[in-house]
């Protein structure tokens, strides 16, 4: 799905140019497909300069966040320097075909319950549109999935502590490092279009007292991985890939719960639809809800809420 031109970009050099016939030759094809196909990756944005002796790369220049994503990833890429939202730009999408969205910064960035994302430079805000055919209950599959793509990513590669805060954000120590949300459209029970958003703050600070950055969280720590938004939004939804491909709705579930921060705590739920839930978190149901005893012994699942810590787990 990503530019089949980019095998050209992996022969080139910073320092000594190649040039079109020896490029030709590599590749199989003429001079001048040569030069069409270095014309094409130049107005995509790849830091590609032709000169007398050849072809060179610009080795200052940053890559186009696409060259990041491995050959096979298997939905287009849509960068955007600064949108209002990625959200917006995946429903407003007139195509019928599944795509990525992702934006350097955005505007009007937003959370779940019109809470606002702040969003500058620096972050990774991604939305993923999909036309899933199943029903709507099934739709909190993909939202687990991304949820445990982004925090095995950033154990495993990035070693950072990561775990899920139920129901939604992606927390290292006490931080909230990311966010997830989804918004469904269809008709009666038929699912049709399911939109998957995740905002990180990768670099620098977004200015939320309660937000952490990756690059923060790290400290000094060398980690495998740059950290840095192209990078990572690469890794991530190559992981969301697999994982949505490679295991089943059990499995899914499971790794979910494995990366679950909140079972075990004392916590307080705001319920979606009124009314307050105090006790510990028990565990975590397999329709995403959140399992609590409350002080008096009784056991309750919650499907939709606000959950904080309570006061003697800070
Ligand atoms: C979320 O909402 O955590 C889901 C955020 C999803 C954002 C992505 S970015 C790409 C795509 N396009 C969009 O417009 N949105 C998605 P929620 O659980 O409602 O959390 C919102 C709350 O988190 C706010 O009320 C703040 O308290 C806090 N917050 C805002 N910006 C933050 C940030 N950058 N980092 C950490 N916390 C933040």
């Amino acid at each position: 799905m990503v530019n089949k031109n980019r095998d050209i970009v992996s022969m080139l050099d910073d320092r000594f140019p190649l040039s079109g016939e020896t490029l030709g030759k590599k590749l199989g094809i003429s001079r001048v497909a040569v030069w069409k196909r270095i014309k094409k990756l130049q107005e995509e944005g790849y830091p590609v300069i032709s000169g007398r002796a050849g072809y060179l790369l610009d080795g200052t220049a940053p890559l186009p966040l696409e060259s990041f994503f491995p050959e096979e990833f298997p939905y287009p890429v849509r960068f955007t320097p600064r949108v209002s939202s990625t959200m917006d730009q995946a429903r407003l999408e007139e195509e019928r075909s599944p795509k990525l969205f992702i934006a350097g910064s955005q505007e009007t960035g937003r959370g779940r319950r019109g809470r606002r994302w702040e969003s500058p430079e620096g972050g990774l805000y991604a939305s993923l549109l999909l036309f899933p055919e199943t029903d709507f209950e099934s739709a909190i599959v993909p939202v687990m999935a991304l949820s445990v793509a982004l925090t095995e990513l950033l154990r495993e590669e990035y070693r950072l502590p990561a775990a899920v805060s139920w129901p939604n954000d992606i927390m290292i120590g006490g931080g909230k490092a990311g966010g997830v949300l989804t918004e469904l459209h269809g008709r009666y029970d038929i699912l049709d279009r399911q939109i998957l958003g995740i905002g990180v703050n990768v670099l620098g600070n977004p200015g939320v007292p309660e937000a952490v950055s990756l690059s923060t969280a790290r400290g000094g720590e060398a980690t495998s991985r740059p950290v840095s938004p192209a990078p990572l939004a690469a890794s991530l939804f190559t992981r969301f890939h697999r994982i949505v491909t490679d295991l089943e709705r059990e499995e899914i579930v499971s790794r979910w719960k494995s990366c679950s921060g909140t079972v075990g705590r004392m916590v307080r739920v705001e319920r979606s639809r009124g009314g307050e839930l105090a006790g510990r978190a028990v565990a975590l149901g397999d329709d995403g809800s959140l399992v609590i005893r409350t002080a008096g012994g009784r056991t309750e699942a919650v499907r939709d809420g606000e959950c904080r810590l309570a006061r003697e787990e800070m």
